[in-house]
C-alpha cells in the first residue's frame, strides 16, 4: 500500500509539473520516455550493475521537436538525467563518491533524445529519477525554455532475485555458505544472529520502510543483497528478499528441504512444497482418509491446482504480482456414484493464508526469479508454499499430466479421462482448462 501511495504521489507530481509548465507562457514538454535493457512491466525496474538505456521524446514550447533547429533564440541545448534525494540533489549512483549526472544526446530523429544509465552496486530500493531538457541563450546565459520529469524507478540487487513471505524472529535462513537466525525484526530494523556470538545489525537509515546487507551470499566473490521491507498488504508481515548476480543463488537457496509439523491444534503443515519449478508444475491431492471415505460412503477431497503459464506467476516492482492456483473441492458418495465438484478458491497466494473450509490452509512461501532483459521482465522459476491439512487427510503430490491420466487420485472416475462422468455424477468444471492441458496441446 504504502508504495502504491508513494507511486500515486510521483504521478501527483509529475501532473504538478506538467500541469504547472503548461501555465507557464514558454515550457517543453517531455511526452514520451522509453527504456532498453530494462525490466518495464509492472513498472520501470532497473538492475544494479545492468546499463540500461533511457529514450525521451521532448517537444519545445510551441510543440515543435526539441531540436536546435526548432529554436531562433537557443544556441545550446542540455538533455540530463539524475537519480535524486529527498531535496533535489543528485546522488551517487557508482560508488566512486562523486554524484552522477547522465547526459542524454539528441539521435537523429529530432526531438528523440537518447543516453546510458549505468549503475553500480547501489542499495535496491525505490528511486526518483528526474530527467531535465534546458534550452540556453549563451549570449545572454538565459534558459528561454526548459522541461522535466521524474520516474519512480525501482532498483533491483541483480538479475536473480529470491522473495520470502513471513520472515519472522526466530527464523533460521540458510542461502549457500550463510545461514542467520533473524532477532528483533521491526520498522527500525533488525539483528542477523550469525552464530558463534557474532550478529549483523542492519537498521533502517533513511526510514523508506526497507532494510538491507550487502553480503556474498553465494561465494562467488560478488557482494549480493538481503533486503527485509514490510509486505504491501495489511498484514504486518515481513518479506525477505536476496538479490544477486550469480544464478547459483535459486539453487543455493536452503528453503526446499520440506518437513512436516504437527500444529497446535493438531492439522499437519507441510512446508515448502514445490508448486513451479520452470515448466514443471505440482498439484497435491488432499485426500480424504476418515472412515466413511475408507467405506466409500462418503468422501471430501480437495485438489490443489498451480495455474500454469507466465501470466499467473508475476513479480516485479520489489514485489510479487501473482502466484496463482485454484483449489477444487469434489464430495463423492458410494465410490462416486453421486457426487458434486466446486471451486472454492482462484487467485494469488503468495504471502497470503488461503483459507479453504476451516480445514485446509495454503500459504504462498517463496519465489525464485530470473530477469528476462530481452522481453523486460521477471520470470518466475520456483514458486513454494506451505500446506497445512487435518490428520484425518493426506497429501498426495502429483505432475499436472500425471494427475490427468491417474485414476488413483479420483474417486469413482477421472473427470478428465470420463468427462461424461458415471452415474448421477456429471463433472461440472472444465478440468482441461484448469490443468493447463489446452495450452499443452496448442503447443505441441
Ligand atoms: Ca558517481
Ligand atoms: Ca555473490
Amino acid at each position: 500500500m504504502k508504495r502504491f501511495w508513494k507511486k500515486g504521489f510521483v504521478w501527483i507530481l509529475v501532473f504538478l509539473v506538467v500541469a504547472s509548465a503548461v501555465a507557464v507562457v514558454r515550457a517543453a514538454t517531455i511526452t514520451e520516455t522509453e527504456w532498453e535493457n530494462a525490466i518495464t512491466d509492472p513498472g520501470i525496474e532497473l538492475i544494479a550493475g545492468t546499463n540500461a538505456t533511457l529514450n525521451v521524446t521532448i517537444l519545445t514550447s510551441s510543440g515543435d521537436p526539441f531540436a536546435l533547429s526548432s529554436y531562433t533564440n537557443a544556441d545550446q541545448l542540455e538533455v540530463t538525467a539524475k537519480f535524486i534525494d529527498e531535496y533535489g540533489n543528485a546522488l551517487d549512483m557508482d560508488g566512486d563518491g562523486t554524484a552522477d549526472i547522465y547526459t542524454l544526446t539528441n539521435t537523429s530523429t529530432p526531438g528523440l533524445w537518447t543516453g546510458i544509465i549505468t549503475l553500480g552496486n547501489v542499495t535496491p530500493g525505490e528511486y526518483t529519477l528526474k530527467i531535465e531538457a534546458l534550452a540556453k541563450n549563451s549570449t545572454t546565459n538565459t534558459i528561454v525554455d526548459n522541461a522535466t520529469m521524474q520516474l519512480s524507478v525501482w532498483i533491483a540487487g541483480g538479475p536473480y532475485w529470491v522473495s520470502v513471505a513471513d520472515i519472522k524472529d526466530g527464523d533460521t535462513v540458510e542461502i549457500g555458505s550463510l545461514s542467520f537466525t533473524i532477532r528483533g525484526l521491526s520498522e527500525l530494523g533488525a539483528i542477523l544472529d550469525l552464530g558463534n556470538l557474532s550478529t549483523k545489525t542492519i537498521t533502517d537509515d533513511d526510514r523508506d520502510g526497507i532494510f538491507s546487507w550487502q553480503y556474498d551470499v553465494t561465494g562467488d566473490g560478488a557482494n549480493d543483497w538481503i533486503v527485509f521491507t514490510k509486505s504491501d498488504d495489511d498484514s504486518d508481515r515481513y518479506i525477505m528478499m536476496v538479490y544477486s548476480s550469480d544464478a547459483n543463488l535459486l539453487d543455493n537457496f536452503n528453503l526446499e528441504s520440506d518437513f512436516e509439523v504437527r500444529e497446535s491444534d493438531g492439522r499437519v503443515k507441510f512446508t515448502n512444497k514445490v508448486f513451479k519449478d520452470l515448466n514443471n508444475y505440482k498439484a497435491y491431492v488432499v485426500w480424504d482418509e476418515s472412515f466413511w471415505a475408507k467405506f466409500g460412503i462418503k468422501a471430501v477431497d480437495y485438489y490443489i491446482i498451480p495455474l500454469k503459464g507466465r501470466e499467473h506467476w508475476t513479480e516485479g516492482w520489489g514485489n510479487v504480482e501473482r502466484t496463482d492456483i485454484k483449489v477444487i473441492k469434489r464430495v463423492t458418495y458410494l465410490g462416486g456414484l453421486f457426487g458434486s465438484e466446486e471451486e472454492v478458491y482462484s487467485g494469488n497466494i503468495f504471502n497470503k493464508n488461503v483459507n479453504i473450509d476451516d480445514l485446509i490452509t495454503v500459504f504462498g512461501k517463496w519465489t525464485g526469479n530470473a530477469a528476462r532483459i530481452s522481453s523486460g521482465v521477471w520470470e518466475i522459476r520456483k514458486g513454494l508454499g506451505d500446506i497445512t491439512i487435518p490428520n484425518s487427510y493426506s497429501l498426495k503430490e502429483r505432475d499436472l499430466k500425471a494427475l490427468s491420466v491417474s485414476s488413483e487420485d479420483w474417486r469413482g472416475f477421472n473427470p478428465i479421462t470420463k468427462p461424461s462422468g458415471r452415474g448421477f455424477f456429471k463433472p461440472n468444471l472444465d478440468w482441461k482448462s484448469i490443468l493447463g492441458l489446452e495450452d499443452d496441446e496448442e503447443s505441441s
